[in-house]
C-alpha cells in the first residue's frame, strides 16, 4: 500500500508529522498547550490533578509517534508475532513508567517545577489501571513491560472492565468493597470505534451436506453482542518499541437501545438488551486462586477470545499466506485457563469458515497454542457444567467432544490395557453433573505446557497432569520461572538505589542486562557503600512510616525492624500463621518486666492485601489483624516494642512504596501452594531480606542467594500430604504456644472471641494448611531474625550480596525462555 502513494503527499506528511518533545522548553510548551486546550483549564482554574492530565496527556502524543511507527515497522518485517492472552493486566500507574522508559523524567521534573509544580504530586494524581487480583495479573503487566522493552512484535489481548479490582475499605476492623469506578479520565486509551466484532451467543447448530457432498455445520439464531477495541500504547525501556494492549468492550450491536420499546412506552425495557450487552465487560471477578462457574464468566472468556481470535486471524489473512503457515506467523499464550475458549474458537473458525479438514486444522491449532499453568490448587481450576456451555456455545460443545473423541481414541491405542485412563483424562468429567476440563483442553490443544516455578512445575508433572505426561512424554512440559520487570520494580520504586548501583556499574546497563548486578557484590564489605545502603533503606521506610501516619494514624518508628506481608488474603499464604506469631510476641512481651521488654528488638508487624468478597475466613484474618493492632498500638507497656498495621486497599502503586521498605517480608504459604510468587522478588530485589516456606519460587531465590541470606521454615512439600492423613487419623497435636495464642483469642483479648472461632477452630480441627505443624518452627525462625539484625553489619552484607544475585528474576529472563522454548520468536529491531 505504501507504494501508492504519491511522492508529493508523502512529502507534505512528513512535514508535519508530529515529532514529539525532547528538551524541557518543549515539554513546559505540550503540557500547557494540554492543559488550556485538550482540558480547558488556564493558570487560574488549576490544580494537581489537571497537571497531571496535562503532563499524561504531553507524554502519550510521545509514546503514540514511538506506537504508530513500532506498528509499522512490525507489520513490515514479516515476523512472527506473539499474542498474551490473559484475563487480568495488572498494571497500576502508566505515567512514571512512560517517563522512565522514554528517558524524559528528568526534564518533565524540571518542567514541573518550572510551572509551579512536584513530581511526586503529580504521578500520585493518577489512579491505578487495576484490572486484575494479584500475582497473575501483574505478572502478565511484567510481561507486557519485557516484550516491549526487549523488541519482540507482540501483543496483549484483554477485557476493558469498567470496573476494575474494588476497593477496599476497613470500617471498624471489617473489609468493606467499594466499586473502583476508574474510566472517567484514562488518557492512556484509545477508543478505536472503527475495529468492532461481532460476537455470538446461544443459538443452534444446523447441519447440512454442501455441494460437493461436504458435511458443513453453521452455528445461528444466537443473540450477537459487539467487541470494540480499545489500544493501550506499551513503551519499551530505552528503544522506541511501543507495543499494543488491546482490551475489548462489550456493547449491544443493535444500536443505543430499542426505539420501538421506547416509543410505545416501555422506557426501562428499551435499555435492557444494551445493559446485557454491556454487563459483559462490566466488571473483573474478584477471586484469586478460585474458580465461581458463573455464566457471565463464562460470557467474558469466549466474548474475550473470539473478539482476539477474529482480530488475530484478520491480521494473518492480510499477508496472503497459506493456512499451514498460521503457526510460522502466530504464538498465542494462554495465561492460565482462562482463555483456553481459543483452542476450539480457532478449530471452528478453521473447518466452519475456512473449510479446512478437521486434521490441517488441529495440527495448526496445536502448533500454534502455549498454556501455562498457576496453579495447583482444584478449586482453582476451572471447569464448566456441560449443560451452560451447550446452551451459551452449542457449536463449541461439539468441537470439544469432537477433539476429545480423537484424543481418547489415541489414549486408547496407545494405551490399551488401562481402561480406568480413559476416566481419568476424558476432558469431560463424568459423575453428578458432567463438566468440561478446561485445564485438560489447554493441555491437548497446546504444544508446550509450563509451570511458573521448578518446583510448581515439578509438581504438576507428578500430581494433577501426571496421565498426560505418560501420554505426551516429558519433552511436552517445561518450566519457565517467573519474573518481575526492574523498570518498574528497581528503578522507579526505588530511585534511590538504582541510581546507587548505577554508580558503581558506570550506567543503567543493568536494567537491561539485571545478571550485571553481579558486580556490586564487590561492594558487599564496603563501608561507604554499606552506608549509602543503609541510608536508602532508612529513608525508604521513612517514607513507608510517613504514609502510615497519615493513612492509619499510627505513628510508628523507622529504626524499628520492618516485618511486611503484603498480597491476596488466602488460608494457604497463612496471613494466620503470621498473626498468629504477632499475638504470640505481644503475650511474651506483656510476660516481660519493662528492662527486658528493652532489650527485645522492636517490631512493626505490617499487613496490606483483599480478601475475596465472598471468602468469608479470609476476612476474619482480616478483622484479627485489625483486632490486634487496635489493641497493640494502644497498650502502653509496648510502645515502640511492637505496632501492628494493616494497609488498606493494597495495590500496584501501594506496593511501589511498600516494597524497598522492608527489613524482612513473609512468603510463607503451606509447601506445596504457592505456585511461585512474585513479591518475594520485589522484596529482596529492594535490599530486604525474606522469611519463607521451601515454596515456589522462595527455592531457587535460595539457590540465586545462597541459604545463609534467607531465612526458611517449616515442613517441605513432600511430607505435606502424609501430616495432613495424621491429621485426619490421629487428630492435631496443637502446638502448645499456639495454644496460649488460642487462649488469649478465645478469652476475648482481641474483642468478641465469636468472631474468630472459625479461624481458630479449623486449626483445631484439621490443621489443613499447617500452621499449628509450622508453628514452632516459624517462632524459632522469627527470633533468629532479631538476633541477626541486631548485627546490623552482618544484615547489611546479607542484603547487598542477596541483591546483587537476583539477576535471574528479571522477566528479561523469562520472555527470553518463552521465545525460545515455546514460541520460536525474534525481536523485531526498532
Ligand atoms: C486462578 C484463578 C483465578 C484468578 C487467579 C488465579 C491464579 C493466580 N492462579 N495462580 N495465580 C498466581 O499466579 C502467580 C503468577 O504466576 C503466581 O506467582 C502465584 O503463585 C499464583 O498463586
Amino acid at each position: 500500500v505504501e507504494a501508492e502513494i504519491p511522492d508529493s503527499q508523502k512529502a507534505a506528511w512528513k512535514k508535519h508529522s508530529a515529532q514529539g518533545f525532547k528538551t524541557k522548553e518543549e515539554f513546559e510548551n505540550e503540557a500547557v498547550r494540554h492543559i488550556e486546550t485538550t482540558l480547558a483549564r488556564s493558570l487560574y482554574n488549576l490544580d494537581d490533578g489537571a497537571v497531571y492530565g496535562g503532563t499524561a496527556l504531553a507524554f502519550r502524543d510521545r509514546l503514540v509517534i514511538d506506537w504508530n511507527k513500532t506498528q509499522q515497522n512490525q507489520a513490515n518485517a514479516d515476523q512472527k508475532r506473539v499474542y498474551y492472552l490473559s484475563l487480568e493486566f495488572l498494571m497500576g500507574r502508566a505515567l512514571d513508567n512512560a517517563m522512565l522508559n522514554v528517558g524524559l523524567k528528568n526534564v518533565a521534573k524540571e518542567g514541573l517545577a518550572e510551572l509551579g509544580f512536584r513530581m511526586e504530586d503529580i504521578i500520585s494524581q493518577e489512579r491505578d489501571a487495576a484490572l486484575g487480583n494479584g500475582g497473575l495479573g501483574r505478572l502478565a503487566a511484567c510481561f507486557l513491560d519485557s516484550l516491549a522493552s526487549l523488541d519482540y512484535p507482540a501483543w496483549g489481548y484483554g477485557l476493558r472492565y469498567r470496573y476494575g479490582i474494588f476497593k477496599q475499605e476497613i470500617v471498624n476492623g471489617y473489609q468493606v468493597e467499594v466499586p473502583d469506578y476508574w474510566l472517567d479520565f484514562n488518557p492512556w486509551e484509545f477508543p478505536r470505534h472503527d475495529v468492532t466484532v461481532d460476537i455470538q451467543f446461544y443459538g443452534n447448530v444446523r447441519k447440512y451436506t454442501d455441494d460437493d457432498g461436504k458435511q458443513v455445520s453453521v452455528w445461528e439464531n444466537g443473540e450477537i453482542v459487539t467487541a470494540t477495541a480499545f489500544d493501550v500504547p506499551i513503551p519499551g525501556y530505552s528503544t522506541p518499541t511501543t507495543n499494543n494492549l488491546r482490551l475489548w468492550s462489550s456493547k449491544s450491536s443493535s444500536g443505543e437501545f430499542d426505539f420501538q420499546k421506547f416509543n410505545s412506552g416501555q422506557y426501562e425495557g428499551s435499555v435492557n438488551d444494551q445493559q446485557r450487552a454491556e454487563t459483559i465487560s462490566a466488571v473483573l471477578y474478584p477471586n484469586d486462586n478460585l474458580e465461581s462457574g458463573k455464566e457471565l464468566r463464562l460470557k467474558q472468556q469466549y466474548f474475550w477470545c473470539a473478539a482476539s481470535l477474529h482480530d488475530i486471524v484478520r491480521r494473518f489473512k492480510k499477508s496472503k499466506k497459506a493456512w499451514k503457515e498460521f503457526p510460522q506467523n502466530v504464538a498465542i499464550q494462554l495465561n492460565d485457563t482462562h482463555p483456553t475458549l481459543a483452542i476450539p474458537e480457532l478449530q471452528r473458525i478453521l473447518i466452519d469458515e475456512e473449510g479446512l479438514d478437521w486434521d490441517t486444522a488441529w495440527s495448526i491449532v496445536v502448533n500454534t497454542f502455549g498454556y501455562t499453568n498457576h496453579t495447583v490448587m482444584s478449586e482453582a481450576l476451572e471447569k464448566w457444567s456441560v449443560p451452560l456451555v451447550q446452551s451459551l456455545l452449542p457449536r463449541h460443545l461439539q468441537i470439544i467432544y469432537e477433539i476429545n473423541l480423537h484424543f481418547l481414541q489415541y489414549v486408547e491405542r496407545t494405551f490399551p490395557k488401562d481402561r480406568d485412563m480413559l476416566r481419568r483424562v476424558s476432558i469431560i468429567e463424568e459423575g453428578g453433573s458432567k463438566m468440561v476440563r478446561m485445564a485438560f483442553l489447554a493441555i491437548i490443544g497446546s504444544h508446550k505446557v509450563n509451570g511458573v516455578a521448578e518446583l510448581h512445575s515439578d509438581l504438576i508433572k507428578t500430581t494433577i497432569f501426571k496421565d498426560f505426561v505418560k501420554i505426551y512424554g516429558e519433552d511436552k512440559f517445561t518450566n519457565v520461572t517467573n519474573g518481575i520487570t526492574p523498570r518498574r520494580w528497581l528503578h522507579e520504586a526505588n530511585p534511590r538505589l538504582s541510581e546507587l548501583i548505577a554508580s558503581k556499574l558506570g550506567g543503567y546497563e543493568f536494567l537491561k542486562d539485571l545478571t550485571l548486578l553481579h558486580k556490586i557484590e564487590a561492594f558487599a564489605d564496603d563501608k561507604a557503600f554499606r552506608k549509602e545502603f543503609q541510608d536508602i533503606k532508612y529513608a525508604n521506610k521513612v517514607r513507608l512510616a510517613k504514609y502510615i501516619k497519615e493513612v492509619n494514624g499510627v505513628s510508628v518508628n523507622p529504626s524499628s525492624l520492618f516485618d511486611i506481608q503484603v498480597k491476596r488474603i488466602h488460608e494457604y499464604k497463612r496471613q494466620q500463621l503470621n498473626i498468629f506469631g504477632v499475638i504470640h510476641r505481644y503475650l511474651t512481651l506483656k510476660a516481660m518486666s519493662p528492662e527486658e521488654r528493652k532489650k527485645v528488638q522492636p517490631r512493626v508487624s505490617i499487613f496490606g492485601g483483599k480478601a475475596a468478597p465472598g471468602y468469608w475466613m479470609a476476612k476474619c484474618i482480616i478483622h484479627l489483624v485489625n483486632e490486634v493492632g487496635r489493641v497493640v498500638n494502644n497498650d502502653a507497656d509496648i510502645g515502640d516494642a511492637l505496632k501492628v498495621i494493616f494497609i488498606e486497599d493494597y495495590n500496584v502503586s501501594k506496593c511501589e512504596i511498600i516494597a524497598p521498605a522492608s527489613d524482612i517480608s513473609e512468603h510463607i504459604s503451606t509447601a506445596g501452594t504457592e505456585a511461585s510468587g512474585t513479591s518475594n522478588m520485589k522484596f529482596v530485589l529492594n535490599g530486604g531480606l525474606i522469611i519463607g516456606t521451601c515454596d515456589g519460587a522462595n527455592i531457587e531465590i535460595t539457590r540465586e542467594i545462597g541459604e545463609d541470606n534467607i531465612f526458611l521454615f517449616g515442613n517441605l512439600a513432600e511430607d505435606v500430604e502424609e501430616i495432613r492423613h495424621q491429621h485426619t487419623y490421629q487428630g492435631v497435636l496443637l502446638d502448645e504456644s499456639l495454644e496460649k495464642v488460642f487462649d488469649a483469642i478465645h478469652g476475648g483479648m482481641f474483642g468478641n472471641s465469636d468472631e474468630f472461632k472459625a479461624l481458630t477452630n479449623t486449626v483445631i480441627n484439621n490443621d489443613h494448611w499447617l500452621t499449628s505443624a509450622d508453628f514452632a518452627s516459624y517462632i524459632k525462625t522469627q527470633d533468629s531474625i532479631d538476633v541477626v539484625f541486631k548485627n546490623q553489619e552482618e544484615w547489611l552484607r546479607k542484603a547487598i550480596v542477596s541483591v546483587s544475585r537476583m539477576g535471574f528474576f528479571s522477566s528479561d529472563r523469562c520472555i527470553e525462555e518463552y521465545a525460545e522454548a515455546i514460541w520460536n520468536a525474534e525481536p523485531v529491531k526498532p
